[in-house]
C-alpha cells in the first residue's frame, strides 16, 4: 500500500479524493462478491486483482513504460487490441463504471449524458484513477454522440485519437472499417516505434483469440441446467478481461473452466431450487458497476448471460486465423469487428436475432433489458427487443437505472416482481 502511495503521487493522483474511493470499494466488493456462498476457488484470482485494482496492474504498466512500451486505453469493444498487440503495446479498458466519478464529469458535461461517459471524464480530470493517468494514447471512437463530444474535451488534456466507425454495415462500410483499422496502425506504428508486420498481427490475433475463446468457454458452463457459476462473477471476470494481460487472462480463465468442469461432472451449483434463469441485455456495465446482478441474484434468479459489451458482445466470433498476408489479415480483422451488434449501428436488426439465439442456447425464463440513463440509442432500440421478445414469447422487462443506489429499492421491487410473474 506504501508503495502504492508513492505510485499514485507519482502519476500526479489527487491522493486525498482517491483515499475516499479506497475506502468505499473494500466495502461493496464484499457485499456483492465475498457475501456469495459456494465460490469456485479459482475465483481467488480475480478476487485478487480487485483487491488492488489500482495498485498490481497499475505497477506493471509502468515498468512497462520504462522499458518503452507505450500504453493504449480504449473505451469500445470496436477498437482492435490485436493492432496495439503487433506492434509491443499494450491495451487498457477505460471505460468508468462508478459513480465516484460522475460528478467531476459533470463539471464539464451536460448532466444528462450517461453515466459511463461521465464517470470516464471525471475519472481522467479529477486524477482518481491510475489507469486514466498512465495511457500514453487515448483511442477513442465515434459510437454515440455523447462519446464523440467528450473525445473533444478529453483531448484537451490527453493525446486523443479517435477511431470513425461506420454506422452501417453495407460491404463498403466493412471496407471503410479495414481503412480505418490501417490508420489505427499507422498511428500505434508511430507511437510505439514499432513495425506492425504480418507475423506479429498473426501471433496478437491469436493472443486474442484465446482469450476470446477462454471466455466463450466461461460462457459455455451457464448453459448448464446446474449452473456452477454465478452471473456475478462472470460479470467481474468479463470486466476484468478489459485491462488483465491478456495471456495471463485466459491462463487463468482455463484455470476456473476446469474447476467448473469438475463441478458440473460432480453436480455442484451455486443454483438454488428453483432460481430462475435471467438474462441481460443492452448497455455495458463498467467495473465496479454490479448493481444490477447483485439485485438479480438476492432475488430468486441467477444471470446465465449478458447480451452486453461486457458480455456476448466482447467475446463473440473470431478473427479468421488463417489469414497469412498482413492485408488479409486486416481484412479478417474488419469481418470479425463489423460483426458486432451496437444499438449505434442502424439497422440494428443482428442484435435481435443475438438476444433470439442466446435466449435458446441459455434456456433463459425472462430477459431484463437494461439501459444507463440517458443512452438514447439502447433506449430506442429497447423498443425493438421488448416487440420481438414478447412476440417470441419471452418476458421481458425493460429497465433504466445509472450508477447510483438512490433508485435500488425500487428497482427491487420491479425485479422481485418480474422473477415472481416467472415463478406463475
Ligand atoms: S460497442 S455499447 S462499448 S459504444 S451506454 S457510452 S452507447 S450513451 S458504451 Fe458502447 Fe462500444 Fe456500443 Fe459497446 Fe454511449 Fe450508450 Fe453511454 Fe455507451
Amino acid at each position: 500500500m506504501a508503495d502504492n502511495q508513492t505510485m499514485w503521487k507519482e502519476l500526479g493522483m489527487d491522493l486525498e479524493m482517491h483515499d475516499v474511493l479506497c475506502d468505499v470499494l473494500p466495502q461493496a466488493f464484499g457485499d456483492v462478491y465475498l457475501s456469495q456462498e459456494n465460490r469456485p476457488e479459482s475465483m481467488d484470482f480475480f478476487d485478487m486483482v480487485v483487491a488492488d485494482i489500482h495498485g498490481i496492474r497499475p505497477a506493471e504498466l509502468i515498468e512497462a513504460q520504462k522499458n518503452g512500451t507505450k500504453v493504449f486505453g480504449t473505451f469500445c469493444v470496436y477498437v482492435p487490441d490485436e493492432v496495439i498487440i503487433a506492434a509491443k503495446g499494450i491495451a487498457t479498458g477505460l471505460c468508468g463504471g462508478s459513480q465516484f466519478w460522475v460528478p467531476g464529469g459533470e463539471k464539464v458535461l451536460p448532466t444528462n449524458t450517461c453515466p459511463l461517459i461521465k464517470a470516464s471524464v471525471g475519472a481522467r480530470l479529477d486524477r482518481t484513477c491510475p489507469f486514466f493517468r498512465i495511457a500514453d494514447v487515448y483511442i477513442g471512437e465515434t459510437t454515440c454522440d455523447g462519446k464523440k463530444k467528450a473525445w473533444e474535451i478529453l483531448g484537451e488534456d490527453v493525446p486523443m485519437y479517435v477511431m470513425d466507425l461506420p454506422q452501417m454495415k453495407r460491404a463498403k462500410d466493412i471496407k471503410a472499417w479495414e481503412e480505418e483499422i490501417r490508420s489505427l496502425m499507422e498511428m500505434v506504428e508511430k507511437e510505439t516505434g514499432n513495425k506492425i508486420t504480418a507475423e506479429s498481427l498473426k501471433k496478437s490475433i491469436k493472443i486474442i483469440g484465446d482469450k476470446r475463446r477462454a471466455l466463450a468457454r466461461l460462457y459455455n458452463f451457464r448453459k448448464e441446467e446446474n449452473v456452477p457459476i454465478s452471473g456475478r462473477d462472470v460479470l467481474l471476470i468479463s470486466q476484468i478481461a478489459f485491462y488483465d494481460d491478456p495471456v495471463r487472462f485466459a491462463t487463468m480463465t482455463n484455470k476456473l473452466c476446469d474447476e467448473l468442469e469438475e463441478r458440473v461432472t460432480n453436480g455442484v451449483s451455486v443454483c438454488k431450487q428453483g432460481d430462475k434463469r435471467i438474462m441481460v441485455t443492452g448497455t455495458p456495465m463498467a467495473i465496479p458497476n454490479w448493481k444490477l446482478h447483485q439485485l438479480i441474484e438476492t432475488s430468486g434468479a441467477i444471470v446465465v448471460c449478458e447480451e452486453t459489451c461486457t458480455g456476448t458482445r466482447y467475446f463473440e466470433n473470431f478473427v479468421d486465423e488463417k489469414a497469412e498476408t498482413i492485408d488479409e489479415e486486416i481484412e479478417a480483422l474488419a469481418e470479425r469487428y463489423m460483426k458486432i451488434n451496437c444499438a449505434c449501428f442502424t439497422p440494428n436488426t443482428g442484435r435481435i436475432d443475438d438476444i433470439l439465439r442466446l435466449a435458446k442456447e441459455y434456456k433463459v425464463d425472462g430477459i431484463i433489458d437494461v439501459n444507463l440513463k440517458f443512452c438514447n440509442l439502447y433506449d430506442t432500440e429497447g423498443f425493438l427487443v421488448e416487440r420481438a421478445m414478447k412476440e417470441a414469447g419471452i418476458p421481458v422487462l425493460g429497465i433504466e437505472t445509472d450508477y447510483t443506489d438512490s433508485d435500488a429499492q425500487q428497482l427491487r421491487t420491479r425485479i422481485s416482481a418480474f422473477i415472481e410473474m416467472l415463478n406463475n
